[in-house]
């Protein structure tokens, strides 16, 4: 068992490879492929000054140190960072819900301080932004790291979803910086993450702190991409886990003939993870939330749709099929997303307790809503807002809500005359069973290349930035590598009366060519069974590195 020492001096066990499947040794011995920039030596070559996304003066306020500065791109040649010797000292932090390939990453970085820094020390935040905060680590070493090398998880240090938002917390990370005399930190996140990566990179340099701050793209649900940074890692991975199950459940509809599945998946704002692997699999139904929100659908409507699908199918002879649905779906429906609103600022203010009272604070289309939905999911819409505020969308069951609903317009409909087939419903919710599996060559490849761009971009002293790697329809050699200026990344909201600085997520877009992909092929997967199923995800072979359909069609590369 490999194992290390924690802040504490305890004893930190670790993984033991000794007990791994054959797949899992055979990923945790295979060594990865770099990027040709990466192999030997390179400048680090700076673009033009950058501005942000949206309200440039806004966001030249909030960091006066970092606003303008230029990303930068790595190109092969003998002088600048890859030259440079000097041994560092780096922090590293995952932060967020899991995504397969966080190991590899941290990996990367190693490798690379390995390789071109003799004697650096990484170390590992535990538990997330409040490792940081709390001064939770644990120092890697080459043991220690090895079991988890290609493999799904974020257990070598774990994380969590703190932020370091009060001027107190910004303090703690300083002492925590200063006391390892740190010359970096790597943020490994989402949207979030990153923009306090990017807060956190400014209050060092405007401290005259020698610690600077890389962020790295991290999430499943696709939602943090831009020109520069074409996809968040754990995306392939977790699309290609589900794709695989739905395609089971696809096979198993058509065998029995007697199910519809209504198949909730994981993606707590954008659609995007249900329209992969709608691409992936071809279902019936696949529902895409920005869809039902530019179309300013109602549940009703959306219910409607379905039911109208199921009806058609039935005459055709099918009484079964599959539906998606993306686990954000409810906050698109504008009158759910003005209930969620109005039931924040109950919670916020009070107890909402079983006497029912306080329904009366409600609007009365918000109470008439709330009083449609199932006794379940009102309970489900009233539980604990997580640290941001947000309703926790994994744990409501929409695809029951939804089976409920569609019987009831079914039976309905029947009593009319207008349907006579047999319905029943079967739900499912994939979402944390893709979150940590073996991660696919295109992640395990792509996060390495992240990892290794992070330590450069540090040991080139450059602060501010989220590694960022391109070219990804190529073969790995061929992949570009640089850093964004995170600022140029970002536009400033108005959140509970403040400004504040944010990465827009990045939502399906109707124009772009993944959804109207999609679009021009579903009416046809409505009725007619086109079911795929793409089997498990291979690591060696003439599939094995298959990128997804979105960051194909995206690259403009033939899907
Ligand atoms: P991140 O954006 O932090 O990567 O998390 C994504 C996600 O997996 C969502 O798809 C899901 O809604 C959420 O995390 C679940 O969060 P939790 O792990 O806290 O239950």
């Amino acid at each position: 068992m490999s194992s290390t020492t924690s802040d504490a001096g305890k004893a930190v066990p670790g993984r033991l490879a000794a007990v791994y499947s054959k797949v899992q040794t055979s990923r945790v011995n295979i060594s990865l492929p770099l990027p040709s920039v990466l192999k030997s030596s390179f400048n680090i070559v700076d673009g033009p000054p950058s501005s942000a996304t949206g309200n440039p003066d806004g966001i030249a306020k909030l960091f006066p140190n970092l606003f303008g500065q230029p990303s930068v791109i790595l190109k092969a040649g003998d002088s600048g960072a890859g030259a440079k010797d000097a041994s560092l000292k780096i922090g590293v932090v995952l932060s967020g819900g899991q995504a397969p390939g966080g190991h590899n990453v941290i990996s990367g970085i190693f490798d690379y301080l390995q390789g071109r820094t003799k004697g650096s020390t990484v170390y590992g935040f535990r538990g997330g932004p409040a490792g940081i905060m709390k001064g939770n680590y644990v120092e890697l070493s080459t043991e220690f790291i090895y079991p988890y090398r290609n493999q799904g998880g974020f257990d070598m240090i774990c994380s969590g979803r703190d932020k370091i938002e009060t001027p107190e917390q910004f303090k703690q990370a300083e002492e925590t910086a200063k006391k390892l005399d740190l010359d970096g930190i790597v943020v490994i996140g989402g949207d979030d993450s990153n923009t306090n990566a990017c807060l956190l990179a400014e209050n060092f340099r405007g401290k005259t702190m020698k610690t600077r701050v890389i962020g790295c793209p991290k999430t499943i649900d696709g939602d943090l991409k831009c020109k520069e940074v074409p996809t968040s890692f754990g995306f392939d991975t977790a699309c290609k886990i589900y794709s695989e199950m739905i395609g089971n459940v696809m096979t198993d509809a058509r065998s029995t003939g007697k199910y519809y599945h209504f198949v909730r998946l994981m993606g707590r704002a954008a659609s995007h993870i249900t329209l992969e692997c709608a691409l992936e699999t071809h279902p019936n139904i696949a529902i895409i939330g920005e869809e039902v929100a530019a179309k300013k659908q109602t549940l009703k409507s959306v219910t409607d749709h379905i039911t109208d699908i199921i009806c058609k199918r039935s005459k055709l002879g099918y009484n079964y099929g599959v539906i998606l649905i993306p686990e954000g779906l409810i906050d698109f429906i504008p009158e759910v997303q003005h209930l969620i609103s109005e039931l924040n600022e109950i919670l916020a203010h009070g107890a909402v307790d079983e006497t029912g009272i306080w329904k009366k604070k409600l609007q009365s289309q918000s109470q008439a809503l709330f009083e449609l939905f199932p006794e379940a999911i009102q309970e489900q819409l009233l539980l604990e807002r997580d640290p941001h505020g947000n309703v926790q969308v994994a744990k409501i069951e929409t695809e029951k809500m939804l089976i409920q609903m569609v019987e009831t317009e079914l039976d309905k409909r029947k009593h009319e005359g207008q349907y006579n087939g047999q319905f029943k419903g079967q739900s499912h919710f994939f979402g944390y069973e893709g979150r940590c599996g073996l991660p696919t060559n295109f992640d395990a490849n792509y996060c390495y290349a992240l990892g290794y761009a992070a330590g450069a971009l540090l040991h080139s002293g450059k602060t501010g930035l989220i590694s960022s790697v391109g070219n990804l329809a190529a073969p790995v050699e061929e992949w570009t590598v640089g850093g964004t200026a995170l600022t140029s990344l970002m536009d400033v909201e108005r959140r509970h009366g403040k400004f504040k600085p944010v990465i827009k997520k990045a939502m399906v877009e109707l124009e772009g060519s993944p959804f109207k992909k999609l679009a021009s092929l579903r009416d046809d997967w409505a009725l007619n069974n086109r079911y795929v199923n793409p089997g498990p995800i291979q690591f060696v072979g003439p599939t094995a590195n298959t990128i997804n359909y979105t960051l194909l069609l995206e690259l403009g590369a033939e899907a």
